[in-house]
């Protein structure tokens, strides 16, 4: 799987996670959430960004004094042997943290139209084996993320979060000829799905939203307006990746290593 890892700066940390990291970032350094995605054409859209509350995850130091990513330590590991980290095979650790410490905090996401940051938010189905542990929500273009956004906006309190972090704008940003223009609140509602635990018929809405977007979707908002998603898709994610917002993220097919061996 070829991603883009994309940078989230923390703009302000939560109240848990801020007294754990006191000291332990140098002045002048930043620390970054970064999700994998599959659809850096969607990044106008995100509106949070999730982590599994249950998972421990760590800062690395992937530029010596500068900057620091917020990840699985798998990740970490990976982006060690991608040229990502400060030294081949090295990915110096310099916090460890769980997903619930850092929930609530705020981060610049690039591309958003959340210009004033978006919130980590926790989301239950994250699994740490895959990509980064970290992703980024964007709901009008994925049906997990916006049937996660429904369920922390209904009960925000048992999520231990504020309703208004949860509780942002939709928009919509790619046109297709079925599903209309937010094409995850389409297939939620059509296939009267309640809740982020109907797993088998998320992976279902999620295939659907995958197809009907790269095949005929039409972006309908950004520098890419007008275009299919199919062009737009490679010229987001190099904009990005030129801005220094993201880079190549390769996800290793540890299947087939423990089945072979
Ligand atoms: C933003 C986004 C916008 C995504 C969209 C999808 C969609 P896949 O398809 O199964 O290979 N993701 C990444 N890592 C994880 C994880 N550890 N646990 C749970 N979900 C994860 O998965 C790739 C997508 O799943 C990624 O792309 C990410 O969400 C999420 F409009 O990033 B995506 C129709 C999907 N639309």
């Amino acid at each position: 799987q070829e991603y883009t890892a994309l940078k989230l700066r923390v703009k302000e940390w939560s109240d848990t996670a801020r007294p754990k990291l006191a000291g332990l970032i140098p002045e002048g350094g930043n620390v970054y959430f970064v999700p994998a995605t599959l659809r850096p054409e969607t990044m106008y859209g995100q509106t949070c960004c999730f982590v599994g509350p249950n998972i421990t995850y760590g800062i690395y130091e992937a530029v010596a004094g500068k900057e620091y990513y917020f990840i699985s330590d798998r990740a970490a590991r990976n982006m060690a042997y991608q040229g990502h980290m400060p030294a081949w095979g090295v990915y110096p650790k310099i916090a460890e943290l769980l997903g619930a410490d850092v929930v609530g905090t705020l981060v610049h996401a690039p591309l958003s139209a959340q210009k004033g940051g978006v919130r980590i938010l926790p989301m239950e189905s994250v699994k740490a084996s895959k990509g980064t542990g970290v992703v980024t929500s964007v709901p009008s273009d994925s049906p997990d993320d916006y049937a996660t956004m429904l369920d922390l906006v209904k009960k925000a309190e048992y999520y231990k979060i504020k309703k208004e972090w949860a509780e942002v704008e939709i928009l919509p940003i790619i046109e297709t000829p079925s599903y209309g223009n937010l094409t995850a609140k389409f297939l939620v509602e059509s296939m009267k799905i309640n809740s982020p635990k109907d797993a088998k018929q998320l992976a279902e809405a999620k295939d659907l939203a995958y197809k009907e977007g790269f095949y005929k979707g039409k972006m309908i908002y950004g520098d890419f307006k007008g275009k299919t998603v199919e062009e737009a898709k490679p010229l987001v994610r190099q904009q990005l990746i030129d801005a220094g917002d993201a880079f190549a993220y390769a996800e290793p097919d540890g299947m087939v290593l423990s089945r072979s061996g």
